[in-house]
């Protein structure tokens, strides 16, 4: 548990105050001169014999760099995460959101004590979702230790997720590969052994235009292989790049490594230039990148894209292009009992220099900008979080995660929620094993304006789950809303999920039972069987799935014809999950007026599968000539009658 302003001790044995989190060691060098760690350093760059023993010189060097924390003020959303300690960064942009896929430094760790890999998502680069920890080194039988710097990458409907951890057999770091059909997994492991192994560590994956795929990684050196379509195979052999300083730059002071390449390669193609982009000059490292113009070379050095920041001695790239802008992720150790083995990632917006080359990018506390806003009308995670102070994450029963160890005064600030007009009333998820608490609805601060008070009860366990409602009165226009949990001492209770309620036809959700709940409630079948299912759902208990359909406009549909406004924009969500193949879905809807039916669709079509959920999402216009006789929200999908289930849907 990380999150700055929390105190006293509740049941997470991790809940401590960070300032006490100092090894009389740590708090003893903090403020070592910085010329002093230089003479440490060069004294300790030639026992770099490999990858292994330069993390023996590294122990001993970040003992020595160990950071003060940042005080507890108030502060803006870098680092992107505060429950846990995250690192080596590696985004994947699918289906229009953005999924983070992390390493996960234990706290209090003294070394690179890793031993699982975290997910998170997020649709506007603010608002992050926690998907727990569907990968860890005991994935693979294989692996004994050390779950470091990977990389997810999708391909023909499954996700393949390289990384690097310890062989138990041969001692080595090697390369493993996890496969899913849903980009928060769980993750199996694909092929049972190490796809590569040479002691080598953090691999990229990079698949060029011409479908050829590509995985790098090295530390000292830097190889590549040539990945089959299958992306669990290769042909040919492990290829070295060579290192040459025109390609990577040229280090001094260390005659084992004439460049600046350390670890940590990026390698992604943009306009027709491919960028390898990479963790330089151990330690600490800086952010440099290559370009060239083909996918193995020949490199040419271009400089920084980060200089040596913050109080971690690594650093680790992730780059992705995502809704019209570019992003650069890295991690630093600016969270309270942060440093080297405690690191955070962090992100940043940045543009392209006219000429592709990359800006520097410096590390800020106040991240990216929001994309957009953040729907309240639609169900939202517990564990969607701008920034939080207190609260962990756990699995939560009911599926996802949920917000728990949560003690008077924490709270969960998130980001640009755009209530309109009309928000009437809240309803949230929960469970509680005491007696409960309160859940103060805020804007736009902690103890800014009050709009709704939602009393949490007892309910007997800490995954009995109740929802509960509370009325809702201020919550106009797009603020930050702060959820801050009040009530007596000790842990109070934990939160799924939350959902505001407006007036229907003014912002609010349109359609009747969108959660499914309330079973077939509302919803109708334009061909084929409706029913409700419990056996894999979204959110809560119930999901609505279709069976039996014949054609591919055969879907689920709900009447809005009294509820539409002419003109008026409308955004649509809902959660799919096909019961079989991967079968393109959409939200469409019908619209007939002066005997005219007319087809809106209102959300892309997206790929689904029978592994997981994905959203589609989309705001489109509704407009009609002439008098409205009917208006049919469907969700059916482009081709095919694989049957599918709904959850967790709203028009508005
Ligand atoms: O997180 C463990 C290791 O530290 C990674 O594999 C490297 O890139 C460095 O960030």
């Amino acid at each position: 548990m990380v999150s700055p302003f929390f105190s006293g001790s509740g049941r997470n044995r991790f809940r401590q105050d960070p300032r006490d989190r100092r090894t009389p060691l740590q708090t003893a060098v903090a403020h070592v001169p910085a010329p002093i760690l230089k003479v440490i350093m060069k004294v300790a760059s030639p026992l770099r014999l490999d990858v292994i023993s330069r993390r023996g010189v590294l122990l001993v060097m970040a003992l020595l760099c160990a950071v003060t924390m940042i005080p507890g003020t108030a502060r803006a959303d870098n680092p992107i995460i505060q429950t846990i300690y995250t690192a080596d960064p590696a985004p994947l942009v699918y289906n229009g959101r953005v999924y983070l896929y992390t390493g996960h430094d234990e706290d209090g760790s003294t070394y690179f004590t890793m031993k699982d890999w975290r997910v998170w998502s997020s649709a506007d680069m603010v608002n992050w979702t926690d998907h727990g920890s569907p990968l860890s080194v005991a994935t693979f039988s294989w692996a004994k230790s050390d779950a470091w710097a990977g990389q997810a990458i999708y391909r023909n409907g499954k996700f393949y997720w390289y990384v690097p951890t310890t062989n138990r057999s041969t001692g080595r770091m090697a390369i493993g590969v996890a496969v899913s059909t849903s980009p928060t997994g769980p993750f199996t492991d694909a092929i049972g052994h190490p796809l590569v192994e040479n002691g080598e560590i953090d691999p990229t994956v990079f698949i060029d235009d011409n479908g050829q795929a590509y995985l790098y990684w090295g530390n000292p050196h830097l190889s590549y292989v040539k990945l089959n379509t299958d992306m669990i195979s290769y042909s040919g052999s492990v290829t070295q790049i060579p290192l040459t300083t025109a390609g990577f730059g040229t280090r001094t002071g260390d005659a084992n490594r004439p460049t600046l390449f350390e670890e940590g390669p990026w390698v992604y193609k943009r306009g027709g230039l491919y960028y390898n982009v990479f963790a330089a000059k151990c330690c600490s490292e800086f952010i440099g990148y290559s370009t060239a113009t083909g996918p193995t070379g020949p490199w040419t050095y271009r400089g920084t894209v980060m200089p040596t920041q913050g109080s971690s001695f690594t650093n680790h790239p992730g780059v992705i292009d995502f809704n019209g802008g570019s992003y650069f992720f890295y991690h630093n150790g600016a969270l309270p009992g942060g440093g080297g083995y405690t690191r955070s990632v962090a992100v940043e917006k940045f543009n392209y220099n006219a000429d592709g080359t990359i800006p520097t990018i410096n590390m800020t506390t106040t991240g990216a900008p929001q994309v957009g806003t953040l729907n309240p009308y639609v169900r939202q995670e517990a564990e969607t979080v701008a920034w939080e102070s207190g609260v962990e994450t756990e699995p939560s029963s009911e599926g996802g995660m949920n917000v728990g160890w949560i003690e008077n005064g924490d709270y969960v600030k998130v980001k640009g929620v755009a209530f309109g007009s009309d928000a009437t009333s809240f309803n949230a998820r929960v469970a509680s094993a005491t007696s409960g608490g309160r859940i103060e609805l805020h804007l736009d601060g902690v103890n800014g304006a009050l709009v709704g008070t939602c009393t949490v009860p007892g309910t007997g366990g800490w995954q009995t789950w109740t929802t509960v409602t509370c009325p809702v009165n201020g919550a106009t226009g797009t603020h930050d809303l702060y959820f801050k949990y009040t009530g007596g001492s000790g842990t109070l209770f934990n939160v799924n999920w939350w959902q505001f309620n407006g007036g229907t036809g003014t912002g609010g959700n349109l359609l009747t039972n969108g959660d499914m709940e309330s079973g077939t409630t509302g919803w109708g079948a334009s061909g084929g069987t409706l029913s409700s299912d419990t056996s894999a759902v979204h959110g809560g208990a119930r999901a609505l799935s279709i069976t039996g359909r014949t054609a591919s406009w055969n879907g689920t549909t709900q009447d809005v014809t009294a509820k539409l406004t002419n003109g008026k924009s409308y955004t649509t969500s809902v959660w799919v999950r096909s019961q079989s193949g991967t079968p393109s879905a959409k939200a469409t809807l019908a619209v007939t007026a002066n005997g005219t039916t007319n087809y809106l669709q209102l959300t892309p079509a997206t790929t689904v599968n029978s592994g997981g959920w994905t959203q589609l999402t989309g705001t489109a216009t509704v407009s009609w000539s002439g008098t409205l006789t009917g208006a049919t929200f469907y969700v059916e999908t482009a081709a095919g009658t694989d049957g599918f289930s709904i959850d967790d849907a709203s028009f508005q």
